[in-house]
């Protein structure tokens, strides 16, 4: 939770598994002449799930690994016989991510709860073999469908986090400060504006083994809006806390 490692936006390309093709397969086995097509289906390609860990904080593990792809699925085969689904791969992240899609913009899932699924790039799904095809005029049909391949797309990761409390105030209020005695969480503090450039977060432990999150983010100056300072970039990991804790210095004159 160093202010390094704190990372709020990624960028992803995600690659899901095709399906697996249908088998044309005409079942030939002794004193069964004839025995009819048997091809099995093809298996469904492995989705990309993001699943919301509560035990995460930020997007960091994306920062290094980027690119993701899921197993595709496998082929039918004879005694109608489907193949094996692809493996789904799961990308864990923390609790406030939101799935946007990069052209539009557009938000596009938003994980919440731990353990909550979101399919971001659907596997493909596997062809049907050839006995599906059998009909009174089509016997032996020596015809499968193909799988349906997968998805290939890129998708912004966007992280609110959701804090219980977020502490808000001019640079140099000692937003900080109250984090450092509150928590286990060390911040940077120190005498001169802007000291913190990134969201901290700490863990509150009060009575009987519960706890709360707080939220330090950058100071807010008025101008923000326009971009001064830090602009309100940060403010989006406030929007979501449950209580908002404005700090005023007991000194100041307004
Ligand atoms: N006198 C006094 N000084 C304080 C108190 N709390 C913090 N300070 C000092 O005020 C300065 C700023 O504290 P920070 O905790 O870094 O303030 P901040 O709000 O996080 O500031 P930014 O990260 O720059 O926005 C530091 O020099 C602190 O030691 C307080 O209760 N009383
Ligand atoms: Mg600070």
């Amino acid at each position: 939770m160093t202010e390094g490692n704190f990372v709020d936006y990624v960028k992803i390309n995600v690659t899901s598994g095709n399906g697996g093709k249908g088998s044309v397969h005409l079942r030939r086995e002794k004193y069964i002449p004839k025995g009819g097509p048997d091809g099995g289906d093809g298996g469904r390609g492995g989705h990309i799930i993001v699943k919301g860990n509560k035990n995460l904080w930020t997007l960091l593990g994306f920062k290094f690994k980027r690119h993701f792809k899921s197993e595709h699925g496998e082929h039918g085969s004879k005694n109608r016989s489907t193949g094996a689904d692809g493996a789904d791969v799961f990308l864990d992240v923390p609790l406030g991510t939101i799935v946007k899609d990069p052209e539009t913009n557009e938000v596009l899932f938003e994980i919440t709860t731990h353990d909550e699924e979101q399919i971001i790039a659907k596997g493909g799904q596997g062809g049907r073999g050839n006995w599906h095809f059998k009909s009174p005029t089509q016997q032996t049909p020596r015809y499968a469908q193909p799988g349906i391949p997968g998805e290939e797309k890129q998708l912004i990761l966007e992280l609110k986090v959701l804090a219980d409390v977020g502490l808000v105030g001019f640079p140099n209020a000692g937003k900080s400060t109250l984090l450092s005695v509150l928590t286990a969480a060390k911040p940077k503090i120190a005498d001169y504006e802007f000291t913190t450039l990134k969201p901290n977060l700490g863990i509150v432990q009060y009575r009987d083994f519960q706890s709360f999150v707080i939220a330090d983010i950058p100071g807010i100056i008025e101008g923000a809006a326009e971009g001064k300072g830090l602009g309100h970039y940060f403010l989006r990991h406030i929007e979501r806390n449950a209580t908002l804790l404005f700090m005023v210095p007991a000194d100041s004159k307004d």
